[in-house]
Formats: structure tokens, C-alpha cells, sequence
């Protein structure tokens, strides 16, 4: 068995954390070999509540389960870890728009970047949740630039995830049956879900999606908005923002990084490298293979004047954020 590895989850007495950390605890992101010591932050009125996580985590009796710290110390939280999944932060409620949300929670992930900076491990793996998820990883990695910067990634898996199942449903096959479909750019409305290079295994033969749908404009509109609302239609039904899935979704982003991504694309927000006419240094969502924990942006890929149109406005939208990000770290 290997040595356990330190796993931080912030956000841990939240509903996110609820879900997510059962999966970690049982060996579903970092395999079935590798024992796990989490590192449990959440705000100091919090800790009631987490103590009621910690004994439900004691009473799972999970193998790989070695230890379990919980704090409101940053610098503790963060002490030696492999893998951190910043989910904690003000989550959006019904009718709040993003932006709303990120002059409160931008400041948490400053604090959080210069605590990594400080005490994490050197490879330590990111991956943010907590909205406004791009921004916030740009921002937490700037304040920790003793970390490689292609270690800071957003979540935008749940996005994919979704557009895999609706992909999946409109062709009646299963939804595994459903790859390389990708979200490109901000997790927000603004993002673009795009089918065009999706592969659909269908009776046994792979064929393109659009092929197989053989509704173009279906694919440019209702597919695109189903996507871009589906948060928004989760808190409009739950009053609560999505959880269970966005926990899945966050383990599948773990998973692949550390286990690698096999012949599947998958969506990361990932610093830009300004690939496919995108602005640089934000964080934005591309199409990734995933190998011996490195990912790799797909390349060659063909824009159409749609596309184009799409990943502009919500690079667009980034640019915006970052600086609105900017502005509010500078107080
Ligand atoms: P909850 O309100 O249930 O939990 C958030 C937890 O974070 C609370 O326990 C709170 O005390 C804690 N927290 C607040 N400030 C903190 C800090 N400075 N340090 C540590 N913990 C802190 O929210 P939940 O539903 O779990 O959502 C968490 C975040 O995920 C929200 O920002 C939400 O918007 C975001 N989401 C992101 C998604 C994505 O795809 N990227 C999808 C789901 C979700 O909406």
C-alpha cells in the first residue's frame, strides 16, 4: 500500500463537501491503493458543523480513510498537501448573478493562494470550485507563484458532465457512450458547449455527433442554453445550487489528473496560453488530454465563425473578471 497522501477540502461543512468527501474518503479519485489523510478548512462558526462531518466520516469505516484534521487555519489546512479541492466560498442563490459574487469571494482566494504558497506541497494539485471558479484559480495562483501555474485549475466538469447527458439522452444511447464533447471558457453563462467534434458510439460505431443528431441548430442553440442555465435551473427548482452532481464532477477532474484521462477530452479551466485566438493569462476551459499528471490543451482543432464568435465573448467576459479581480486584491 502507498504512503497516504495530505487531501484538503475546503468549504468542508458545506453541501459540496458533503458529497465530495465521502468519494474521496472511499477511493474514488485517487484509486484503490492510495490511502488519504484529509485536511478539513471551513470558517470558524463552522466547526460545530464539521465535527458532526468528522464523526460521520469516522463511522463510513473506510479503509483508506488514515486521518482527518479539522480546522479554520488556512495554513494548517494546507500543510504538505498533494491534492486541494478549494470548494468553500458564498455560493449563488436564486437570482444572484455571478458577478455579485465575486468581489466576496475573490479576497478568500488570495488569503488561500499566499497560505499554498507558504506551506503546500510544491506539486500540489488545485482545483477550484468555489464561483467565480476561473477567476478565483487566476487569482489564488498569482498569490502563490511558488507553485507552477499549470497547477491551478477551475472546475468546469460538471459543465462537460452536463452536456455529455444531454447529448447522451437526445441520441438514446448511454451516457458513456457520449465523448469528447467540450466546454470552452468560463464556467458562467457566457461558456460554450460545443458538440461539433463529439464522438457518439452507436449499435457498436462511433460517429461525429453532429452527424448523428444531424440538427445543426439544435446544437448552436437549445443544446447551448440547456447547458449554460442548467445551475441556474437546479437552484430554481432545488432553492439550493447543485451539489451531488458538482461533487461527482469535481472527484471525475481529480480523478483524471492524478489517474490520467485515457482516449477521453476532458474540460479544465487552465491558465491560457492565448491557444485558439484566446486571451492569455486567464483562466479559461479548453479541451485536455490528461497523462502522468500533466495536461495538455487538444490541438488543431477547427473553429467555425460560430465558435469563434462564442469563445470571443466569453473570453471576453474573463478578461473583465480578472480585472474586476484585480482591482478588488489591490484593497
Ligand atoms: P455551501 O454554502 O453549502 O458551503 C460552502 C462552505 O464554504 C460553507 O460551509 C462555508 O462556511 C465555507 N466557507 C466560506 N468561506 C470560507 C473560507 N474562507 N474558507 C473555508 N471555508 C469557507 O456551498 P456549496 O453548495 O458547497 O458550494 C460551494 C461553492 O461551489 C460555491 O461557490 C458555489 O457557487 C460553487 N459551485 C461551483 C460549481 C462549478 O461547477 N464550478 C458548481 C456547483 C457550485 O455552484
Amino acid at each position: 500500500m502507498a504512503a497516504p497522501i495530505k487531501v484538503v477540502v475546503t468549504g468542508a461543512a458545506g453541501q459540496i463537501a458533503y458529497s465530495l468527501l465521502y468519494q474521496i474518503a472511499s477511493g474514488a479519485v485517487f484509486g484503490p491503493d492510495q490511502p488519504v489523510y484529509l485536511h478539513l478548512l471551513d470558517i470558524a462558526p463552522m466547526m460545530g458543523v464539521l465535527e458532526g462531518v468528522v464523526m460521520e466520516l469516522a463511522d463510513c469505516a473506510l479503509p483508506l480513510l488514515t486521518g482527518v484534521l479539522p480546522t479554520a487555519n488556512p495554513e494548517e489546512a494546507f500543510k504538505d498537501v498533494a491534492a486541494a479541492f478549494l470548494v468553500g466560498a458564498m455560493p449563488r442563490r436564486e437570482g444572484m448573478e455571478r458577478k455579485d459574487l465575486l468581489s466576496a469571494n475573490v479576497r478568500i482566494f488570495k488569503e488561500q493562494g499566499q497560505a499554498l504558497d507558504k506551506v503546500a506541497k510544491k506539486d500540489v494539485k488545485v482545483l477550484v470550485v468555489g464561483n467565480p471558479a476561473n477567476t478565483n484559480a487566476l487569482i489564488c495562483s498569482k498569490y502563490a507563484p511558488s507553485i507552477p501555474k499549470e497547477n491551478f485549475t477551475a472546475m468546469t466538469r460538471l459543465d462537460q458532465n452536463r452536456a455529455q447527458s444531454q447529448l447522451a439522452v437526445k441520441l438514446g444511447i448511454p451516457v458513456q457512450d457520449v465523448k469528447n464533447v467540450i466546454i470552452w471558457g468560463n464556467h458562467s453563462s457566457t461558456q460554450f458547449p460545443d458538440a461539433s467534434n463529439a464522438i457518439a458510439k452507436i449499435n457498436g460505431v462511433e460517429k461525429p455527433v453532429p452527424a448523428a443528431i444531424n440538427d445543426d441548430e439544435y446544437l448552436k442553440t437549445s443544446f447551448v442554453t440547456t447547458v449554460q442555465k442548467r445551475g441556474a435551473a437546479v437552484i430554481a427548482a432545488r432553492k439550493m445550487s447543485s451539489a451531488l452532481s458538482a461533487a461527482k464532477a469535481a472527484s471525475d477532474h481529480m480523478r483524471d489528473w492524478f489517474l490520467g484521462s485515457g482516449d477521453r477530452w476532458v474540460s479544465m479551466g487552465v491558465v491560457s496560453d492565448g491557444s485558439y485566438g484566446t486571451p492569455r493569462d486567464v483562466v479559461f476551459s479548453f479541451p485536455v488530454t490528461i497523462k502522468n499528471g500533466k495536461w495538455k490543451i487538444v490541438e488543431g482543432l477547427t473553429i467555425s465563425d460560430f465558435a469563434r464568435q462564442m469563445l470571443d465573448n466569453t473570453g471576453k467576459e474573463l478578461v473583465e473578471e480578472k480585472q474586476d479581480a484585480l482591482d478588488v486584491c489591490k484593497d
